[in-house]
């Protein structure tokens, strides 16, 4: 049975990718970090209890500031391939914590990377690096490819490219099976809730049901190539499955802007909503709405608040994944609109359930951002 080790299970592709491997068979080890309240509930559903037999899921405490945790845990799994997407993955947030986003997304990746060497796994356990299209940053080239220069605009993208370098130095230098996936945007159902698309697909659900009136956003001139992290985690897979290692760009080859993001969202709800306005001063309102969900014609539903621009924006991202396809055989099963409709089918019921909650009395804590 082969064995993977999971940094950032907890997280979204963490909890996809576990998933994946569980069914293919993996004995799936995956570090969670210390946490004063629960933080496992996207891999809840896969927990097995630790007194059955053949348990395949089992988590270890652990951070990727630590190397002497991430050194024993490495030795005592010996991990035939480990998967590095634990990280401090706000983009935003990675201006306010600098230091500590270099810390756990730069140098932690090269403490797994020392720790297969120290410990002799270079040739046993191949390794896979949770790459960024914000590399790319300030557009060099469309659409962006394996070839682009990189020109990081953020904390967090200058820790990643530490990341990403120290991943190929290690291959080239110590003949490490290690690659950089580079993929760009990917969300979900359960994607974190203050990342933009699942910020619009939480609030336009909440507004549709009458829990909320508007959504506050940054930039929504921005760009992005969105896809499903289903697919994505999949590619990650195949990246390890090679007779070489190699580093690929994973993304769909279109972009959008988030205010399409928006009006798609809204679509999905059968209300129709356009924009007026514009930079601070823009606003999204309603034009009509043909389903189940009234509001208001005219009601403004979407805010600019400038408090979430940042710094220095990246614009634009648009991938090209042919090398992706070609090599890996890697396919995609979720269009933008497919992404879309789970997305807001999973919020509905969400917030539906909380609203039977909040009518049968319970206090319902919601969280602004
Ligand atoms: P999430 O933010 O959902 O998950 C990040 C995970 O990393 C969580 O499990 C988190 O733990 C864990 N983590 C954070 N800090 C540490 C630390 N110091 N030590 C150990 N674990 C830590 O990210 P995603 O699942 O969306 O992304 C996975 C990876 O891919 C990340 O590295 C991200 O930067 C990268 N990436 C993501 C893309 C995307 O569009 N989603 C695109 C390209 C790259 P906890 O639950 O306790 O917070
Ligand atoms: P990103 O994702 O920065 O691309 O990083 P995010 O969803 O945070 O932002 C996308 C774009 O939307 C604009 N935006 C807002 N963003 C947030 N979070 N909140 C808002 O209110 C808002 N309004 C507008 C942003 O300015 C930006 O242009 C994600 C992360 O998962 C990274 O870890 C990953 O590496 C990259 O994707 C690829």
């Amino acid at each position: 049975m082969k064995k993977a080790l999971i940094t950032g299970i907890t997280g979204q592709d963490g909890a996809y990718l576990a998933e994946l491997l569980l069914e293919k068979g993996y004995e799936v080890h995956g570090i969670k970090r210390r946490s004063s309240l629960f933080n496992t509930n996207r891999i809840d559903h896969l927990y097995q209890d630790l007194h059955q037999k053949n348990v395949r899921l089992k988590l270890h405490y652990g951070d990727l500031t630590d190397s002497m945790n991430l050194t024993r845990i490495i030795q005592e799994v010996q991990p035939d391939e480990i998967y590095n997407l634990g990280a401090m993955s706000h983009v935003k947030v990675s201006f306010d914590t600098p230091e500590y986003t270099a810390n756990a997304d730069g140098t932690g990746t090269l403490r797994i990377l020392e720790a297969i060497r120290l410990l002799g796994l270079e040739k046993k356990t191949r390794f896979y690096q949770a790459s960024t299209s914000e590399l790319y940053g300030m557009v060099q080239e469309i659409p962006q490819r394996e070839t682009t220069p990189f020109y990081p605009r953020s904390p967090y993208a200058v820790a990643k490219l530490y990341g990403y370098w120290i991943t190929v130095n290690y291959r080239e230098a110590y003949g490490m099976y290690a690659c950089n996936g580079i993929l760009f945007n990917h969300e979900s159902p359960l994607r974190g809730e203050t990342f933009v698309t699942r910020k619009i697909t939480r609030g336009a659900c909440k507004i549709a049901l009458g829990l909320e009136d508007t959504i506050f956003l940054g930039n929504l001139d921005a760009k992005r190539d969105w896809g499903h992290a289903k697919d994505y985690v999949r590619a990650m897979w195949l990246m390890l499955q090679q007779d070489e290692a190699e580093d690929f760009v994973v993304a769909t080859g279109k972009t959008t802007t988030v205010r399409e993001f928006i009006q798609k969202t809204f679509a999905e709800l059968k209300i129709e909503i356009a924009f007026e306005g514009e930079g601070i001063n823009e606003v999204g309102k309603v034009v009509q709405c043909n389903g189940e969900y009234q509001l208001e014609k005219g009601a403004t539903v979407v805010q600019v608040d400038p408090k979430y621009f940042r710094p220095t924006e990246v614009e634009l991202l648009i991938g090209d994944p042919s090398k992706a396809i070609d090599k890996l055989g890697w396919t995609l099963e979720y269009d933008l609109d497919g992404l879309v409709k789970d997305m807001v089918s999973n919020d509905l019921e969400v917030f539906k359930r909380d609203q039977f909650l909040e009518n049968g009395g319970h206090k319902v804590y919601r969280q602004y951002e």
